[in-house]
């Protein structure tokens, strides 16, 4: 199958990694440096899954097809401007969305109706995962540990139904722990919840997610998932917090010596995705009358950290 992965930053990278080992086509699309690199040495993955893959590696999206799948892991903040890229340069395709926070596919379904695609519903899928993948150079990517990929569950939803199949079979194929669920949305929740106390933690303290496996860390972390939970609850996600901390222990000790994504973000100076994980808590908090002093404090923590000068 000729895939093109859309935002080949360390996810996007390791998903095409794999792809590319199972046979597939893929070409990713991102920034000039780490392309460069792809094309004149390969796409190099240190742990889980070695290896050097060649793969096709462009900037430009119009010279990356044909494609019958596309998978966008561009950040939640960039999924406007991509989306409409991917709206105006290729003709409706199955594309999965693999962004962490809420609003993720109504973003997308707008930026590629904007760009010109009739019922983008049918086509774009969202993804929930945990797969732990640190970008540890241009063209290099660690991958810690397997992680698990949610889909929606394909019974009953017509059309899209058979992109979403086709996605897990896809999926499966490239070594992926996939399942479906009858009950995505709380799944997205549940994520959010997890990414609310382990993104903003690790990135302040500048820490692998095991870190947060126990001690003060630990706590700090639970604090947030806490206040995380009651907004899902408010919204109609009944999310117990036990098994709130379970989902929290699972993905710590399975992502350990990754490097969360709003760390890495961090660590280049790039923006983060507080917006859409602790702004849309504090949003919707707000709205429900939920005081989150733990969430408004590091939500700006994280803020005045992304905006200070680097060095
Ligand atoms: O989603 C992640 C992220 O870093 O954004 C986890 C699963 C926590 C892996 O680090």
């Amino acid at each position: 199958m000729n895939v093109v992965v859309l935002g080949a930053g360390a996810v996007g990278s390791l998903f095409g990694a794999r792809l590319a080992a199972a046979g597939h086509r893929v070409t990713l699309v991102g920034r000039p440096e780490p392309m460069r690199a792809v094309r004149e040495r390969g796409l190099l993955v240190t742990g889980d899954g070695a290896g050097t893959f060649r793969l096709g590696a462009t900037s430009d999206l119009a010279s990356a097809g044909p494609a019958d799948v596309v998978i966008l892991t561009v950040k939640t903040f960039d999924l406007d401007a991509s989306g409409k890229m991917l709206g105006r340069t290729f003709a409706p395709t199955p594309t999965l969305l693999t962004q962490n926070g809420l609003g993720v596919e109504p973003r997308a379904l707008d930026a590629l109706r904007a760009a010109g695609w009739t019922r983008p519903v049918d086509w774009v899928v969202r993804a929930v995962h945990s797969v732990p993948a640190t970008s540890v150079g241009p063209g290099a990517v660690r991958a810690s540990g397997t992680g698990d990929v949610i889909l929606p569950s394909p019974v009953g939803r017509g059309a899209r139904g058979g992109v979403i199949e086709r996605f897990g079979e896809l999926l499966r194929g490239a070594g992926f722990s996939v399942r479906y669920s009858d009950a995505f949305d709380r799944e997205i929740w549940r994520k959010v919840v997890v990414n609310a106390a382990i993104n903003p933690v690790t990135a302040l303290h500048g820490v692998p997610n095991g870190r947060l496996g126990s001690g003060s860390l630990r706590e700090e972390a639970v604090g947030l998932l806490r206040e995380a939970v009651a907004v899902a609850r408010a919204e109609g996600f009944a999310i117990p917090e036990e098994e709130a901390e379970a989902d929290f222990d699972r993905i710590v000790s399975s992502t350990a010596e990754n490097r969360s994504s709003m760390l890495q973000d961090l660590d280049r100076g790039r923006p983060t995705e507080v917006d859409a994980i602790l702004g849309e808590i504090l949003g919707i908090g707000a709205r429900h009358g939920i005081d989150l002093p733990r969430t408004r404090v590091a939500a700006l923590a994280i803020r005045r950290r992304a905006a200070a000068p680097q060095g």
